[in-house]
């Protein structure tokens, strides 16, 4: 290292695993990132794409500039200029057609960036509209919502105890390329290892023979679309053998009476037909969830992104509860990060969604948002509410959502629309102004989501790295904020950041379980009034947490400044049991089978019954399904030269036989066509992927004019959500359905 070399310690924020970084700088320039070997949780764990910070801010393709568009070209412009531009086109819209034409998409690095976390509810309550969307609906809002029915709030979400289980049963999952997810472990694939070298046991149920498979002691190649009937069948085997327990959580349960009648149609020998598995592995997965020492079952988006998905969620905590192992050591417990609210028993107000439907197709609103895959039916269906226009922040749904070629389509037709976002990318390229915010490396961290669905209670901030003149994307959400809410172009994003301030400050000092309560307001703020509005935020939250420094009550405890004294983290320890205080339903009991599953369950008979005797137990049917690979990240990082070096791999897979007997030989590229749409990729035949079964990974297509990622561009691939049907949802979340797609495959002529 040379004299004039630093080195700095950080989170890194691509995914949900939260490893630390080690950096080495001369400089503005990284010329070094390795894994911090020092992080209380990660180890020295670092994957490919840890090591891209430093590209990831040079990128010459990465936004400096706002742009905007004249005559149908993005240009420069400086940054006054564009937010006069946002105020005209909100104004011209308001005038035209009212603010429910307004609509905004929040994409997944919201939840991975500390702007996106504080600086969007504001946004969004600066306009009177129900046309808000996320990627949430192509993900994880099934799991929201069971854990919303079943515990009370939709952030409730259990992890399983992963350095601690016997037995790990998981579905739909690829950790070893994805890291994880809605289970934040940095190096997840070496706590997989660390199970099986203990003894423990890992089954693994997904349709291809992934690298997570490989590590485990038993792989199921399950028919896609089935996993709820075959946790079901699993739960009436455990009824039928006696072997029900439901251990410490018995007394805390409303609504077990009623499981076992509920669960005997899904009979072990129909089930495993329509699974295409073996009925004596459903009855060997009960077993022995049953015998083992502790037991978790994790499902992801395999399961989670499809037509039962909020049913298939719901069975597999059922499971863990069936088999005693809710909410203790080495089963499932809830994380308690530094930024919970104080716990306290007794009803609460429990989970409501339905509150208003969508315009067009009645989709239930769920957590405060409409189904991503019903925003081309907003868009174009003519009338009063119609979207006219949008705003993107951090997101790219027209790779990332169904039916992409119908929303490419749509969002050209927008009268106006605004993203905040480092790239022009396939989306943002319809934009008439584009807002980037600085770099991953010109900005702070705290993983205030992620530290929630963790497997270990963790604190870790990080500072940024290097300084910059330009807005933070903290102060561009807050100029919109005050656009939208008429305040004008010029207003000073501090009037929202210090309402924000202010106002959660005022909330706790008026919360009697606060450690704050009764304090005086002025007092507090004046204790945060020199940092920067978001760190000022952290820093209260962290200190009236559960581990919180109370303002002095407990000098021991957390605050930002204990955080910035430790740069690789504080571990807060392992996950307690949590019942019944973590509970806020209206009953105050863990509903374990809600009303709204219970009537969603007669919509999965009706499938079972219809799978049984239909063509769904038909192999030479094809389906498709996705997957990841551990250089990339959604549609957004194939920018970066040395994470898309190499082979092609945006590959249709295929099994030999069904290649054999569709004509397809390697080399030479598949037509791919759905209900919506049809495209052609290389062919990759491999025996790791279930007969009946095709797969192409998301995030690729990157041939879009318009856009501006010189590097993706080379190696284009193509967008499988051209495939995926926006049609189909899961009632229940109002999920898209981006697995288990019927499609019909052959040889492509040219
Ligand atoms: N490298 C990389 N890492 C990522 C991301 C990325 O794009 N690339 N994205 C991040 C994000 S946003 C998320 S949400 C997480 C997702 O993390 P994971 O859920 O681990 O994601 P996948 O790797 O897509 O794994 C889904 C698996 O489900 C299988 N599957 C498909 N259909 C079915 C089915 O019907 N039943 C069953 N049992 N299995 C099925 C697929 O074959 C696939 O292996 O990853 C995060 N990490
Ligand atoms: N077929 C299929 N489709 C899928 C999936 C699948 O498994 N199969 N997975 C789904 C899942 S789990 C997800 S999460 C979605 C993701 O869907 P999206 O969130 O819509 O898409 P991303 O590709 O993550 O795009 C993220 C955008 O955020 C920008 N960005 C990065 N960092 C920042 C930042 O700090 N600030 C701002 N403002 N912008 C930033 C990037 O430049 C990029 O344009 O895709 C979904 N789509
Ligand atoms: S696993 Fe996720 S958090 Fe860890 S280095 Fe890779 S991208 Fe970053
Ligand atoms: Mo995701």
């Amino acid at each position: 290292m040379s004299d004039t070399a630093r080195t700095v310690f950080r989170t890194c924020p691509l995914c949900e695993a939260t490893c630390g970084l080690e950096l080495t700088l001369e400089g503005d320039r990284v010329t070094k990132i390795r894994g911090d070997e020092q992080d209380v949780f990660s180890s020295g764990f670092i994957c490919p794409k840890g090591t891209t910070l430093g590209a990831l801010h040079e990128d010459p393709d990465r936004l400096r500039k706002p742009l905007v568009k004249r005559d149908g070209k993005h240009v420069e412009v400086e940054w006054d200029e564009a937010f006069a531009a946002v105020e005209a086109g909100f104004s011209r819209l308001r005038d035209e057609s009212g603010d429910e034409s307004v609509g905004f998409y929040l994409g997944n690095p919201n939840v991975h960036n500390l702007a996106g976390a504080f600086f969007v509810r504001p946004l969004l309550q600066s306009i009177k509209t129900r046309n808000v969307y996320s990627a949430s609906t192509v993900d994880q809002m099934p799991r929201h919502v069971s854990c919303g029915l079943m515990y009370g709030s939709a952030d409730a979400i259990p992890v399983p105890d992963l350095d601690r289980t016997d037995y790990l049963l998981m579905l739909g999952a690829n950790p070893v390329e994805s890291n994880g997810s809605l289970c934040t472990a940095p190096d997840f694939p070496g706590r997989l290892k660390r199970l099986r070298e203990r003894g423990g046991t890992l089954v693994v149920v997904d349709p291809r023979t992934t690298r997570t498979a490989k590590l485990a002691d038993r792989h199921l190649a399950i028919r896609p679309g089935t996993d709820p009937h075959f946790l079901l069948a699993i739960a009436k085997v455990l009824f039928d053998e006696g072997l029900v327990d439901y251990g410490s959580v018995a007394q805390h349960l409303e609504g077990a009476d009623a499981i076992e009648a509920a669960v005997q149609g899904f009979d072990s020998e129909r089930v495993a037909e329509i699974c295409g598995l073996d009925a004596d592995d459903i009855r060997l997965l009960a077993r022995e969830l049953a015998g083992a020492e502790s037991a978790a079952v994790y499902g992801r988006i395999g399961v989670h992104t499809a037509e039962f998905g909020t049913l298939t969620s719901w069975a597999s905590d059922l499971l863990v509860i069936l088999t005693g192992n809710f909410d203790r050591e080495g089963g499932m417990l809830f994380p308690y990060s530094a930024l919970s609210r104080k716990r306290r028993e007794g009803p609460g107000r429990g989970f409501k969604a339905g509150r208003w439907q969508s315009r067009v197709r009645r989709a239930p609103e769920v957590r405060g948002e409409l189904p991503i895959a019903t925003i081309a039916d907003e868009i174009e269906t003519e009338g009063a509410g119609q979207l006219r226009g949008l705003v993107t922040i951090a997101g790219n749904p027209v790779l990332s959502a169904p039916n992409g070629e119908r929303l490419d389509a749509a969002f050209a037709g927008l009268s106006f629309m605004v993203s905040v976002d480092p790239y022009l990318n396939e989306t943002t390229r319809h934009a008439d102004v584009v807002l980037p915010p600085p770099s991953v490396l010109e900005r702070s961290h705290y993983d205030v989501a992620f530290y929630g669905i963790s497997v270990r209670n963790i604190a870790n901030y990080s500072a940024a790295v290097l300084a910059t003149d330009a807005p933070s994307e903290a102060d561009i959400l807050s100029r919109l904020a005050l656009i939208a809410a008429g305040q004008g172009a010029d207003a000073d994003p501090k009037i929202v950041q210090r309402m924000l301030v202010r106002g959660l400050i005022e909330r706790e000092v008026g919360n009697e379980y606060s450690s704050i309560h009764g304090r005086d307001a002025d007092e507090i703020e004046a204790e945060v009034g020199a940092l920067p509005a978001t760190e000022a935020l952290l820093d209260i939250m962290l200190r009236t947490g559960p581990w919180g420094d109370g303002f002095g009550s407990d000098p021991e405890g957390l605050s930002l400044a204990r955080l910035e004294a430790n740069p690789h983290g504080i571990d807060l320890g392992a996950l307690e049991p949590a019942l019944p205080a973590v509970l806020s339903t209206a009953s105050g009991k863990l509903e374990v089978f809600p009303e709204a599953i219970a009537q969603d369950l007669t919509r999965l008979q009706a499938d079972f019954t219809s799978r049984s005797e239909g063509p769904a137990n038909d192999d030479t049917r094809l389906c498709l399904v996705g997957r990841r690979t551990v250089r990339s990240n959604n549609s957004w990082m194939h920018n970066v030269e040395t994470l898309v070096r190499g082979r092609d791999r945006c590959t249709l897979q295929i099994h030999p036989d069904d290649a054999t007997r569709l004509g397809l030989s390697t080399g030479s590229n598949a037509r791919i066509t759905s209900r919506v749409g049809s495209v052609e990729a290389p062919i990759e035949i491999t025996a790791e992927i279930r007969r009946g079964v095709v797969s192409l990974p998301h995030g690729y297509g990157h041939d879009l004019r318009g856009a501006g990622l010189s590097v993706a561009s080379k190696t284009p691939g193509v967008n499988s959500n051209r495939l995926t049907d926006d049609q189909p949802l899961d009632v229940l979340s109002g999920n898209a359905v981006l697995n288990g797609i019927p499609v019909e495959v052959e040889a492509a002529t040219a």
